[in-house]
């Protein structure tokens, strides 16, 4: 297909414009196809950059450069047209001035590549929930994981017609070639941090990435699109775009509620969305393990998981720690800064067994001994990098609800939010109301361990919603929408249909600094506890900061003993009132005037009924 051929003219005339600025030697429109995929790998293995794994059939490793290996945040811009409306919680530059540095840099930029146009749909193609993307790219690796992470191609087209909406996504590695020069086995980015630009326009819902070849900076459907250009247009529609996942949830007698969740990143979302009970006859199954994107339709808020694809951390995950991604990534899937074996299979930290061989390639390419043992190395370089990834087809997933597709939507019974935090945080906890519920949101956040400098250790470093670094607009004005959602669903009659909301914590640390509670397949036993809060069962008490297990609602899990579940579901005063300061003082002043007043009511009637 040629750029002729399309027969969307606005499209047309953003692609052609797009060529005649990166000069590209080639216009590529992707359809989908395997062909496609598989002629994209190919030249991929020929540039050195994609090495075949012997022990998983279609499957390639990938080493990035080390100057590109996870989000820039730093470098992540919300142009808003002023630095206001972007928030205190975003990096802003004025969008005209943006836009110049940016086509001065795209000048050229794609000499001697391929400019691929990828038309993706996020959410079940024609679902009314999911939207349209379009993204330019010069690599042939987004194209290939924008393959696996979202839906591609002609039937995409289709349902854009000659003047759907689209969001325009456009990315360079900035590493044009000479004539004759391959990649020659070394990533192409901008090595120089400084020049990479991850940059979102929000009053024109586009989205421009430049220097980065790496995950959430050039697979533009996710992290970009899904969440920082969704939650405007959310906000805009009226709807939500969240960073949770959505699993399913059946009791023992069969029934079924569907539960969305928002844990900031290290607490486990994806182990959460896949996880396998020990409660007998309770059974998870996992719609999306990253984003939910979410409509009321008669009052009831239905969920689609826009993404098709899992982009998960590889180290820590093993067949003890989430079972379900092991079985995911059998085949079919692309690694990235993994380790190699000398047997030609990829290995990281914490996969559940040593290294076998007696050499292992690290992420950088360097050959090393292979560790004894597969824990994180206490001094010197892991063989896996921290952020290693795996892109895996979501269908492979051996607990993948059979609904996960459906255009319509699940819908959703709960929400549940959480954080890391040693002390304070009960197990669970039910708000009283959807603005409790919101305040629950709001103060989201996790402990600082000691290794990072810049703040003191113990310290809870807040993640709203586990939106930070994914909410595209001023945050105070995201709180105030959730806020009129809910009040909208209950002056129309429907607030008992809003999904209940909860606040766990699986992290709470005894005085010798071990962990009270086992998490893992064990949280089926809070989830347990949810489901019947749902059914509106009698299995809690009312208490000062909301609706905490009676106390032999939740059964303890083998080792945790009746001293210590009291100790999780009871209310800590003391620490209450101090978390109650440090929300007013040191969290919610950032927002100035933009934080609702609902909220400061909420911590109001908390302190009252702590007092
Ligand atoms: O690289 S991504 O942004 O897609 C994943 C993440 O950092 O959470
Ligand atoms: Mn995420």
């Amino acid at each position: 297909m040629k750029i002729d051929d399309l027969k969307h003219a606005k499209l047309k005339e953003w692609v052609q414009w797009a060529a005649d600025l990166m000069t590209p030697n080639e216009v590529v429109i992707c359809d989908g196809s395997k062909e496609e995929y598989d002629s994209s790998i190919k030249a991929l293995v020929d540039a050195g950059l994609g090495i075949p794994l012997k022990k998983r059939p279609n499957s390639y490793l990938f080493r990035s450069d080390p100057s590109d290996v996870a989000r820039a945040e730093s470098r992540t811009f919300i142009a808003a047209k002023n630095k206001d409306e972007a928030g205190p919680t975003n990096n802003w530059i004025d969008p005209v001035e943006l836009k110049k540095t940016m086509t001065d840099l795209y000048r050229g930029c794609m000499k001697g590549r391929i400019m691929y146009v990828i038309p993706f749909s996020m959410g079940p193609v024609g679902s009314d929930i999911a939207k349209i993307g379009v993204e330019i790219t010069d690599s042939a690796y987004v194209v290939v994981n924008m393959h696996i992470m979202t839906r591609v191609g002609k039937k995409v087209l289709d349902v854009l017609g000659t003047d759907g909406f689209f969001v325009p996504c456009i990315h360079s590695i900035a590493k044009p070639l000479q004539p004759g020069e391959s990649d020659g086995g070394k990533w192409p980015c901008e090595p120089d941090v400084n020049k990479k630009y991850i940059s979102h326009f929000p009053d024109t819902y586009e989205i421009w990435s430049y220097g980065s070849g790496y995950g959430g900076n050039a697979l533009l459907g996710k992290k970009c699109l899904a969440l920082r250009i969704a939650s405007v247009l959310a906000r805009d529609e009226g709807w939500l775009a969240e960073h949770m996942l959505i699993l399913k949830l059946t009791n023992p007698d069969g029934k079924v509620k569907y539960m969305a969740g928002a844990l900031p990143s290290a607490c486990g979302k994806t182990n959460l969305a896949m996880l396998v009970p020990t409660l007998p006859g309770w059974k998870v199954e996992v719609i999306g393990d990253d984003i939910a994107w979410m409509k009321f339709k008669n009052g009831q808020l239905y969920a689609i998981n826009p993404e098709a694809g899992f982009f998960g951390v590889a180290p820590g995950t093993s067949e003890q720690s989430n079972y379900n991604a092991m079985q995911s990534i059998k085949e079919n899937c692309i690694f990235s800064n993994c380790g190699l074996t000398d047997d030609g299979d990829i290995w990281w930290e914490q996969i559940g067994y040593p290294a076998p061989g007696k050499t292992v390639i690290d992420w950088k390419g360097n050959e090393r001994p292979s560790p004894q043992t597969d824990k994180v190395p206490k001094e010197g370089e892991p063989i896996a990098h921290v952020n290693a990834r795996f892109t895996a087809p979501a269908k492979q997933c051996p607990c993948i609800a059979s609904e996960w597709e459906d255009p319509a939507g699940v819908p959703i019974s709960a929400f549940l939010f959480g954080g890391r935090r040693a002390s304070t945080i009960p197990l669970i906890n039910q708000s009283k109301s959807w603005i409790h519920g919101v305040f629950m949101g709001s103060i989201t956040g996790s402990e600082i361990t000691a290794a990072a400098l810049d703040l003191k250790a113990g310290s809870v470093r807040r993640d709203p919603f586990a939106m930070v670094p994914f909410c595209g607009y001023n945050m105070g004005d995201y709180f105030a929408h959730w806020i009129k959602l809910g009040k909208k669903a209950e002056a129309e009659g429907n607030g008992d249909k809003l999904p209940k909301i909860f606040f766990c914590n699986w992290f709470r640390k005894d005085a010798d600094g071990h962990f009270m509670w086992p998490g893992f397949g064990e949280n089926s036993r809070v989830l347990s506890w949810m489901f019947d809060r749902c059914d509106g069962k009698d299995n809690a008490v009312e208490t000062a900061i909301g609706f905490l297990p009676k106390p032999d609602a939740i059964t303890a899990p083998e080792g945790v003993k009746p001293e210590v579940m009291a100790e999780l579901i009871k209310v800590d005063t003391a620490g209450w009132k101090e978390e109650i300061s440090s929300i007013r003082d040191e969290h919610y002043a950032k927002f100035g005037d933009r934080l609702p007043k609902e909220l400061y009511d909420e911590l109001d009637k908390i302190e009252k009924a702590l007092a």
